[in-house]
């Protein structure tokens, strides 16, 4: 042997420890991920769950803002496992000098890797955690996937993060077919809770994301049903069409919606705005196509601009005189509908839920971007600018009279928590981070759920059938309802001007109405009163749903009972199976409403903390029932019509 040949195979072994060697440390890795999956995705509960589609989705969303995908595909497979399918130019194959391995294969094994590889740009999405897709790899019994590129097809999978064999060309494909499509199995011992997906959930970001990102294709599958649904999205006016279909119900001021681009410093900025003739604004932001609830720097700088604008226009043209005060923020947005995109390459989340966009110069860059479009939107369409204008007059006229009100009020309202209402069964801790409130639809269950709670730290308000239509009544008429006052008076919270969320008497305040149309009317009444009037309570996360279930499978002594979802039917059949003995078959009670539980049951299936689930209501949940509720209680008949007829056969109330 020459000592050319020794020296390669001395080489060759060299290179092989390294691998082994690196192959250790992606293994430590996931391993990481697989020890602590809350610390990359959150939560291993069903938010956790559906986070690991984002975070793949989020690829092709990259591909697709850099020009290179337009569609993408998800499917919900029989089996729930998700896979996402995009028509990009494919993960690189190729074999990196770094690692000797294809690059495809460190997308799903190492931690962090992902997006750029000299591609260019930047990678937009990411996701809230952006952890990449070897999170999702580390967290699933298997995910596989191909490449279609430059003529071949090429296949992995792996096992819970670890590779089940080399990347293998698997055959030839039409020349001109690329993309990436990725499945995987997330893994039910990580995600003990549920590794159930919810289609209307995905279904939601989905068309989101098409919103978000203008001339995107983008579908969604449910393959677990007999008959497959699909719900495709594509928006040519992406965030104005958002702002569109946010108003459907609502009368507008103007048509179509005001939408404004532009870019500076790598930075994109995306408004789209219209004024309803509601009171309420709706101003949702987005950075990186993650929602900011908590606002930031882009939406501060949009409010700058719009009061600026709107103040110097109505000055200029007389609208507004000059000795007269400005408009204020508040007056400028009234009825305001807007949606504000920002792209960023390198995004700062901030604020308690980390929902609150932090970039120091990002205001500045909206303030001008967005000043120099709406400046001139204003000039060119002298309508429209006298409507926006004169609807912020009189919103102004309106505040100096409701100030003026309100003070009034505030002296009689006597919300003080002196007089706590008399139907309100309160618990004796007094520690609110431990302590809860029921609502409860109807004397009756408010009964049962009065004796089968845990006094110690649950309290019951029953409330009855109605409650007020909050859109239409004035603040007065809010303050003297009965219902409403013992809602205000039990939460401690106080009203209005002078509502403060760190009085609440409870942490947790949960909706608790029957299984059927009514109890969903009324919980969406409810959900409407929280979103308009104790909004902070919603952000704070303190609003819950409870869930009891819908049937109660029952032999001799033994209960097992069924929660509501799209498995109910199986599940009930599975539990009759299994009580099912030689001698006795089990009776299954139907519960249409609390009412048919008794205390104990109640309290075992919807109240205990141990063994209960509860929904927790988000902000857009809320701003959804106000929309639901919107088209209840507008002008517009039709649509009204519509509703009750698909969902209120059996109503009561009437709407
Ligand atoms: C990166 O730059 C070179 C050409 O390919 C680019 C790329 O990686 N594109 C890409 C990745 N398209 N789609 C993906 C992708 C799709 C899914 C479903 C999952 C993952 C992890 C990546």
């Amino acid at each position: 042997m020459t000592t050319e040949e020794l020296q390669a195979i001395q080489d060759k072994k060299e290179k092989a420890a390294e691998y082994d060697a690196s192959q250790i440390q992606v293994l430590e890795g996931l391993e990481a991920v697989r020890m602590r999956p809350g610390m990359y995705i959150g939560s291993t509960s069903s938010e956790g769950l559906h986070h690991l589609v984002w975070e793949i989705v989020d690829n092709s969303i990259d591909e697709a803002l850099a020009g290179f995908a337009s569609h993408i595909e998800v499917f919900i497979e029989p089996d729930n496992s998700i896979t996402v399918v995009d028509d990009g130019r494919g993960i690189p194959v190729d074999i990196q000098e770094k690692t000797g391995r294809p690059a495809v294969e460190t997308v799903f094994t190492v931690l962090h890797a992902g997006g750029k590889f000299g591609g260019g740009g930047y990678k937009v999405s990411g996701g809230l955690h952006g952890v990449g897709s070897s999170v999702v790899n580390a967290l699933s019994t298997q995910l596989d996937v191909t490449v279609f590129k430059q003529g071949q097809k090429y296949y992995q999978e792996y096992h819970r993060g670890v590779v089940g064999g080399d990347l293998a060309m698997i055959g030839e494909t039409d020349p001109d077919h690329h993309g990436t499509t990725v499945h995987f199995t997330p893994d039910p011992t990580i995600f003990t809770e549920t590794t159930e997906f919810d289609f209307q959930k995905l279904a939601k970001r989905v068309r989101e994301l098409a919103f978000l990102n203008r001339g995107l294709r983008i579908s969604i599958t449910d393959k677990r049903l007999e008959e497959a649904e699909s719900l495709h999205y594509h928006y040519e006016g992406g965030i104005q069409s958002y702002v569109e279909y946010l108003n459907e119900e609502k009368p507008v001021l103007f048509e179509p919606a005001i939408f404004t681009e532009g870019e500076m410093d790598e930075i994109t900025v995306e408004v789209a705005m219209q004024y309803t003739g509601s009171y309420h604004s709706m101003v949702l932001s987005f950075a990186n196509n993650i929602s900011t609830h908590e606002g930031g720097t882009h939406e501060q700088g949009f409010r700058t601009a719009l009061t600026r604008v709107i103040n110097n226009y109505a000055k200029s043209n007389k609208l507004l005189k000059e000795n007269e005060e400005n408009l204020t923020g508040d007056d400028v947005r009234e009825g305001l509908t807007a949606v504000i995109s920002v792209k960023h390459p390198n995004p700062q989340f901030e604020g308690q839920t980390k929902t609150k966009l932090g970039n120091s110069e990002v205001s500045g860059i909206v303030n001008k971007l967005f000043s120099e479009e709406f400046g001139t939107f204003l000039l060119e369409n002298p309508q429209v600018a006298k409507r926006i204008v004169e609807k912020g007059i009189l919103a102004s006229k309106a505040r100096i009279a409701a100030k003026r009100a309100r003070e009034v009020t505030r002296k009689k309202s006597g919300l003080e928590i002196s007089n706590l209402p008399g139907k309100l069964a309160d618990c004796s801790s007094n520690d609110p981070k431990q302590t809860e409130i029921f609502i409860v639809e109807g004397d009756s269950a408010g009964g049962s759920a009065k004796s089968g709670r845990n006094r110690e730290f649950q309290a019951i308000l029953p409330i009855r059938g109605k409650i007020l239509n909050v859109e239409k009544a004035s603040m007065e008429k809010i303050l003297a309802n009965e219902e409403i006052r013992s809602l205000f008076t039990a939460m401690g919270t106080g009203f209005g001007a002078d509502f403060d969320v760190t009085k609440a008497r409870y942490q947790k305040l949960v909706i608790m109405t029957d299984a059927d149309v009514d109890g969903a009317h009324i919980r969406t009444l409810l959900l409407t009163l929280f979103y308009r009037y104790m909004r902070p309570v919603v952000e704070a996360g303190y609003v819950y749903i409870a869930q009891p279930p819908i049937y109660g499978v029952k032999l001799g002594d033994k209960i097992t009972y069924i929660q509501p979802g799209v498995n109910q039917e199986t599940e009930l059949q599975e539990a009759i199976v299994n009580m099912t003995t030689s001698k006795r078959k089990p009776i299954v009670q139907r519960y249409k409403g609390l009412g048919e539980m008794d205390d104990h049951q109640l309290w075992e299936t919807t109240m205990d903390p141990e063994h209960r689930t509860m929904a927790q209501v988000s902000v857009e949940d809320a701003a959804e029932a106000d929309q639901i509720f919107d088209m209840l209680m507008g002008d517009r008949v039709e649509p009204r019509r519509d509703f009750i007829e698909a969902n209120a056969q059996y109503s009561t109330i009437d709407i």
